[in-house]
Order: structure tokens, then sequence, then C-alpha cells
């Protein structure tokens, strides 16, 4: 039962090896308190899901968690906050510098990034499980938590800056010993994909920074609520693309080569990450359609800038299933389909993303009913949301990160995947429970039941809803089973699997390779002023309206 078999038939690397040991180390690290992370965020999640069927059972957890609510904030911002940064932190130092063939050169701020950012998801998750924070993973204000969730939180973007600043300086030590090549497509990704973050998140650090730590710590009384929203959304947005990103480095740098074949095309994943880089941005009013005070014709640009950054999901599209094609005629399929046969299903690294990316097709297509103008009416604060959204993070890229773990941390661990049959099982339920579990969620939103409600429990609620709320929480109890699967195959792993030989990072070749991409897809300040350029103009209006009309007059409230 070797896990290099299905995996790495491909190629082999030639070049002589070299020590990654603080990088690996930093890596485990950072992905172990993601799992763990995940582990408490999925339990929550079902008891969620239970509570819509009328199982509530938080009455029974009352000395530790007090609401469906508290559940809530926990659930969201351990799963979409602190799962995802905390991996991908760690999968991007992995991946740039094993793709550069360059050790981090600052080895020692990684390791102080990675203690400030434990220390701020401590100060943050405090107040959570004291009750003190209950102000679900979007803290809208005029709702006013503990300030320690706030500082505790910024502390953690802070510590996203550095992970950037360290693999942009690691980038360009590269860079003057190889002053000519075209930077290795995964590393490339990488950087963009901190790039784009670092520029995003500055709207959230101002929110924390000028209005709610203020507020939280007593030093101003009111805050100015669509200003808030505004700067969480302007960061909000683009966080999607923080998660989904990494998760398309692997499905462009790692499964076709998993897979058995090769990228179609190296300058076409380039150009899709530039798109991402200039268009993830502009775009955050497409949560506020329903929000007072922010002039309509705003909002129908930042709608038109949103179909805009649908086109480099559009050509992921056509560039992996090319890719995956090439893969599936390199082993020997043939006709029309028959190339899909023969993709590695067997192999749960490969099954667990190709899985993800049909979940992800049904994700976008909502994504783009949300993002439609008036369709948004229907649709904004249901349940439709919830299901669109565990199609994208929850899927998209939650069982893309479960599947590259399936090889990350044998690789990490230098121990062999403790099983791969449950591994296979897993990736299957997922699948399965998500179908079952976002459907129903989408079909109760377009009955308008609400997102974010403690159903079971609701006194309005209607007779239809009860047909498709227990369907909600079967989805929920195979994701759940899908969950505690996964967790017990990497604890197995970790302490019960014989040891075996590293392997190597899964680097896939081109069809198409980097050559034939134009230098200008290799230099960074051009797209950097771009970017910044059209996010002046999709923003600068719009706060400055915000400014002019509307003021910080609402108190601080615990509605708890
Ligand atoms: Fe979204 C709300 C629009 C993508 C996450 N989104 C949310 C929320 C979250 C979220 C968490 O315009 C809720 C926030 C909250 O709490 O209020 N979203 C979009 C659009 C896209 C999109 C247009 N969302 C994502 C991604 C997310 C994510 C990615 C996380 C990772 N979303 C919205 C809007 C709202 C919203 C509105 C606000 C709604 C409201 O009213 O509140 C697009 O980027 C989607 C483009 C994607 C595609 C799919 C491409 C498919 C690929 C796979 C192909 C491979 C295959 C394999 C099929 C077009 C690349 C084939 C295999 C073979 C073997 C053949
Ligand atoms: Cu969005």
């Amino acid at each position: 039962m070797s896990m290099r078999q299905p995996v790495y038939h491909a190629a082999t690397e030639s070049a002589a090896p070299m020590s990654f040991h603080t990088e690996d180390r930093l890596a485990s690290w950072h992905i172990a308190i993601a799992v763990i992370a995940l582990a408490f965020g999925m339990t929550l999640g079902f008891f969620q899901g239970l509570e819509h069927a009328g199982m509530d059972i938080y009455p029974a957890l009352k000395p530790f968690i007090q609401s469906y609510y508290q559940g809530l904030t926990l659930h969201g911002v351990l799963n979409v906050l602190v799962w995802t940064t905390f991996f991908i932190c760690g999968f991007l130092i992995y991946v740039t510098t094993r793709s550069l063939r360059t050790n981090l050169v600052g080895p020692k701020i990684a390791w102080l990034t990675l203690v400030l950012m434990i220390v701020g998801l401590v100060m943050a998750a405090v107040p959570i499980l004291t009750n003190s924070a209950t102000v679900l993973f979007t803290f809208y204000p005029p709702m006013k938590a503990d300030p320690f969730f706030y500082i505790g939180l910024t502390l953690v973007v802070i510590g996203t800056w550095l992970v950037t600043l360290n693999l942009t300086l690691t980038w360009r030590a590269w860079r003057a010993r190889n002053p000519v090549e075209k930077t290795p497509l995964a590393a490339f990704m990488s950087l963009v994909t901190m790039a784009m973050w670092s520029i995003a998140s500055v709207g959230i650090a101002i929110e924390m920074l000028v209005i709610v730590i203020p507020m939280a710590v007593g030093l101003t009384e009111f805050s100015n609520p669509v200003l808030a929203r505004t700067l969480f959304w302007f960061t909000g947005h683009p966080i999607v693309y923080f998660w989904l990103l990494p998760a398309y480095i692997s499905w462009y740098t790692m499964v076709p080569r998993q897979a058995g074949g090769k990228l179609f095309s190296d300058p076409m994943a380039r150009v899709s990450f530039l798109l991402f880089l200039v268009l993830s941005t502009p775009l955050g009013l497409h949560h506020q359609v329903s929000d007072p005070g922010i002039l309509p014709v705003f909002k129908a640009i930042h709608a038109v800038v949103t179909f805009g950054v649908f086109f480099p999901s559009l050509m992921t599209f056509f560039n992996v299933v090319a890719s995956l094609e090439n893969s599936g005629r390199h082993n020997g399929g043939k006709g029309l389909f028959g190339w899909i046969f023969r993709l590695p299903w067997k192999d749960p690294i490969v099954t667990g993303q190709i899985l993800a990316m049909w979940l992800f097709v049904f994700g976008g297509i909502g994504g783009l009913i949300n993002a439609s103008y008036q369709l948004n009416q229907a649709v904004h604060n249901t349940a439709w949301i919830a299901g669109h959204f565990h199609l994208t993070v929850g899927s998209a890229v939650t069982l893309t990160f479960m599947a590259v773990t399936y090889w990350l941390v044998p690789n990490l661990s230098g121990r062999e995947l403790f099983s791969i049959g449950m591994a296979r099982w897993q990736v299957w339920i997922w699948f399965i429970g998500m179908i079952v579990f976002s459907n129903n969620l989408h079909r109760l939103g377009l009955m308008d039941v609400p997102r974010r409600t403690a159903l079971g429990s609701a006194p309005y609620i209607l007779p239809e809803w009860r047909i498709y709320l227990p369907w909600v929480a079967l989805g929920g109890a195979l994701l759940f089973i899908s969950g505690v699967l996964y967790i017990l195959n990497l604890a197995f792993t970790l302490w019960g699997s014989p040891r075996a030989a590293p392997i190597p990072m899964p680097m896939a070749r081109a069809i198409s390779g980097p050559d034939h991409a134009p230098a200008i897809v290799d230099r960074w300040r051009p797209w950097l002023a771009v970017a910044a350029v059209l996010i002046l103009v999709a923003y600068l209006p719009v706060f400055v309206q915000i400014l002019l009309t509307s003021a910080s007059n609402a108190p601080g409230l615990r509605v708890w």
C-alpha cells in the first residue's frame, strides 16, 4: 500500500537534493494548527445542521457554548479564517521555497510571524469561547465584541503580511541569482496570491484600527456601520480568492503531474493569476447590494467587475480540463470521453481535487447569480448564500486542501499515509454529503429561509421548509463523517504509520511552457500599478460618498 505508486509515476526530479528543514517545520506547524481548527469548526457545523432539523443540542453544551450564535461564530472563524489562513501560509512557504529551490531568507522572521499569528489566534479565541465576541465572522458594527477579538484577528492579518514580505525577499534573492529565467509557475502563483491578499487586506486593517478597535476599547462610543461594512467587504471579497488561489496552484502545477500528464498552458495560467491580481479587489460592493447609503451606480460598476473576475476562473476551467485530458490520454484513454476513465480515480489525491472542481462549477454558477444585481435581491441573506459558500470555500478549497494533505503530510512527517482506502471514502463522502447539503440550502434560500438563523427553534418556520431542513442535517452529518475520517487518517499517519523516505513535491511540466510566456507576465510593477488604479477608480468615489453622506452615530451593541 504505497502512496507513491499512483501519484508519482509521471517523472522524477533530477536536481540535487537540498535541505528544507526549517521550511518543512514551519509548514508543519501552520498546517497542524489549520487542521485542528478545522476539526473543531466542522464539529460545530454538524451541530448547526442538527439544529436546523429540530435537534437542538446547544442546551446540552451550555457551560461551554451558550447559544447557536456563539457556535456559529466559532464555526465561521475556525473554518473560513483559521483553517484557510494557516493552511495557506504553511502551504505557500513550502511551495515557494521548493519551486525556487531557495531557502527562506528570513527564517527567524518566519518563526516570529508564526508566534505572532498564534498569539493573535489565542487572543481572538478566548473572547469567542467566553461568549464575549458572538459577532459571527463578519463582526459587523454596531455589534461590539471584546477588544481582544479584534486585536487578535488584526495580529493574524499582520502575520500574513510578514509572510508576504518573507516570500518576496526570498524571490528577490532567487532573482539576483537568476536574472533572466522566468519565475517557476508555482512560486509565481504563490507570490501573486500573497501580493493580492496583502493589497486587499488593507481594508479590514483600516476598519479594525479606525472603527472597531477604538469602539471596543471605549475610545469612541459610536461607529459608522456603512463605512465599516464597506471596508470589511473591500477585503471580504478578495479574501475568497486568497482561499481559492492556493487550490488553483495545486490544480495547475501539481494535479496534471499527479494525474500522469502535463499542464496544458503555463502562459495562460500566469495570465489567469495576473487577472486575479488586478480584478479581485475592485468589486466588494456585490456583498452590499442591499445596503442603504451607497449610490446604486457604484454597485452596478462593482457588479460589472465581478463578471470580469469570472474570466480567470473560466480560463482555469479550460486549462485544468485540458490538462486532465492530456493526462487521461497519456494514460491510454481514447475517444471523446475515454480519457476520463483513464484518470487515476483510485488515487484520492487526484480524485478529491477533481470532485472539488466539479462542486466548484456549481458554486461558481451560483456566484454569478449572486452577482446579478436583481437576482441578488432574491438570494441575499438567505440560506442560498450558505449553500454557495459551502461549494466554494467549503469544497473547491477545503476538499482540495484535504486532498493535498494526503501527500503533503506524509511528505512533511516522513511517514506513509495511514490508509488510502479511508482517504478514497473520505473524498467521495464529502462530495455526496456536500451535494445533499448545499442543494437543500439553495432550495431553502429560494423559499426565503434566512441564513445565520437558529431555524429549528424559530416560531415562524413554514411547513414547506420542514421538508428540506432534515436534508440539510443529513448532508451535514455526511460531511462530519467525512471530516472525522480525514482527521483520523492524518492522526494515524503521524502516530501509527511506518516511516517512508521523503518524496519530491509534485511539479507538473507544461505542454506550452514558461518560454512561451511574454516577458511582461513575469514583471510585477505594471500589474501592481493596474491593480492600484482599478481599486482607486472603483472605491475612491464610494468612500468619498460614504464619508460625505453617512455619520458615525451607531452606538456599540451587545445583541447576544
Ligand atoms: Fe462568492 C458570497 C459572487 C466565488 C465565497 N461567496 C460569498 C460568501 C462567501 C463566498 C464565503 O456577487 C458569503 C459571504 C458572507 O458571509 O456574506 N462568488 C461570487 C462569484 C464568484 C464567487 C461571481 N465565492 C467564490 C469563491 C469563494 C466564495 C471562490 C470562496 C472560496 N459570492 C458572490 C456574491 C456574493 C457571494 C455576489 C454575495 C451574496 C450576498 O448577497 O450576500 C466567482 O469567482 C465564481 C467563478 C467560478 C467558476 C467555476 C470555474 C470552475 C473550475 C473547475 C473546472 C474543472 C472541472 C473538472 C469541472 C465560474 C475552475 C472537470 C473534470 C473532469 C474529469 C472532466
Ligand atoms: Cu464576493
